[in-house]
């Protein structure tokens, strides 16, 4: 670990000072350089919480002791894709996080001796100080538990809003699940919640099988453990008749983006991509897959527009409709974050929630 500096916040800026923070597969997956947006030297980390330090000139809808949410995915509700109902991609300050600097002055507000350190994701939760966009903000009620519902930042909100949102499930509707980490989990929770009448969980670990049977799946499959020359897609369309209705790859794995799509069901079946996959990495399937019917769809954020509607998953968590607890495997203070990297790679946890 090292001391940087983080400065003052600017105009429309805010300085937050985080209390906990999980890491996400996503962190992982930049760290190991897969995504054509990372940068280097940067801060990572997206799924937080923290309280607000001090504001910039001109922010007045945040004040020091604010308990806030930081989202990657920005809300400003002025521009085209904030207007727009179904829509979370605002464009506010989308280049300049993409570029690892702020939107007010393309400059960063980290240095490491007197070297800037990018920002990453308009967020950079890795770093006990921080500097965010307002818009990058959702501000929450005082009483929710900070070291828990820092997992709204990211993974979980994505599965459910994946499933309301995105695929929009009904009553009755048949899903499959592909990749049971904490995306895949609150995918099969969002599924339970909307009234799924089959939810088939599938992933390579046995452990991650029995984690989503306690979850609500119906049915697990093991694509390892499928008779020699039986795709995982047929499995599952043999399962459901002609596939599953919605189907979901919560992997980032292009090859098992392909069976989810070829196991959504011939004539409506919708398949949703979550996954986020390696720079360079296509997707393909047959076109006839598309011509009979299957529609291939994504989400970010699980479509949720951040700033009016994380605390309304707050406020969910905190009557007891929705879970967060459950995810959270493991528990360190930040000093540990490299040991919370190994057992996300060795697939032994759903969260691990560092604390400052
Ligand atoms: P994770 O690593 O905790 O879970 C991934 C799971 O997939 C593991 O259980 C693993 O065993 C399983 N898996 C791997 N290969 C598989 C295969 N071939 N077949 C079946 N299962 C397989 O990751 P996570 O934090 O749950 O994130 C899941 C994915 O979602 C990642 O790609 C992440 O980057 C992405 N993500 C996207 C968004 C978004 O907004 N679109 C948000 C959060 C995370
Ligand atoms: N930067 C990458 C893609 C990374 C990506 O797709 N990120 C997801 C969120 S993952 C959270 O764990 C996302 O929301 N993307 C939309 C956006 O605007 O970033 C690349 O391929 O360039
Ligand atoms: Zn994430």
């Amino acid at each position: 670990m090292v001391k940087v500096k983080v400065a003052p916040p600017q105009r429309g800026e805010v300085r937050i000072k985080h209390v906990a923070v999980a890491l996400c597969h996503t962190d992982a997956y930049t760290l190991d350089g897969h995504d054509p947006e990372g940068l280097f030297p940067s801060i990572l980390g997206h799924e937080a919480s923290a309280i607000v330090e001090s504001v910039g000139e001109g922010v007045t809808e945040f004040k020091p002791g604010d308990h806030v949410i930081p989202c990657y995915q920005a809300y400003c509700g002025e521009c085209k894709f904030c207007k727009r109902q179904d829509v979370n991609l605002c464009t506010s300050v989308r280049a300049s996080t993409g570029k690892g600097v702020m939107a007010n002055d393309g400059q960063s507000r980290f240095t490491y001796e007197d070297k800037p350190i990018y920002h990453f994701m308009g967020t950079s939760s890795f770093s006990e100080y921080g500097v965010v966009h307002a818009q990058s903000l959702a501000k929450i009620r005082r009483d929710a538990p900070l070291e828990k519902v820092c997992l709204l930042g990211c993974g979980i909100s994505t599965g459910w809003g994946a499933v309301w949102n995105t695929a929009k499930v009904e009553r009755g509707a048949t899903a499959a699940v592909f990749g049971m980490g904490a995306v895949g989990l609150s995918v099969v929770e969002g599924l339970v919640k909307a009234g799924a009448s089959k939810i088939i969980a599938v992933d390579l670990l046995p452990s991650k099988l029995n984690l989503a049977k306690k979850w609500g799946a119906t049915d697990v499959v093991n694509p390892q453990a499928l008779p020699e020359g039986q795709s995982v897609q047929a499995e599952i369309v043999e399962m459901t008749g002609f596939g599953a209705d919605y189907t979901f790859d919560c992997t980032g794995n292009v090859q098992v983006m392909r069976s989810a799509l070829e196991a959504s069901a011939r004539g409506w079946g919708e398949s949703v991509v979550i996954g986020v996959a390696a720079g360079g990495q296509e997707i393909s399937t047959r076109p006839f897959q598309l011509v009979t019917g299957r529609s291939w769809k994504g989400t970010a954020f699980g479509g949720f527009k951040s700033k009016p509607q994380v605390p309304m998953l707050v406020d969910l968590y905190m009557s007891g409709e929705l879970k967060i607890d459950e995810y959270i495997t493991h528990e360190m203070p930040f000093a540990k974050i490299n040991e919370a990297f190994e057992l996300l790679h060795k697939g032994e946890c759903l969260r691990c929630v560092l604390k400052f």
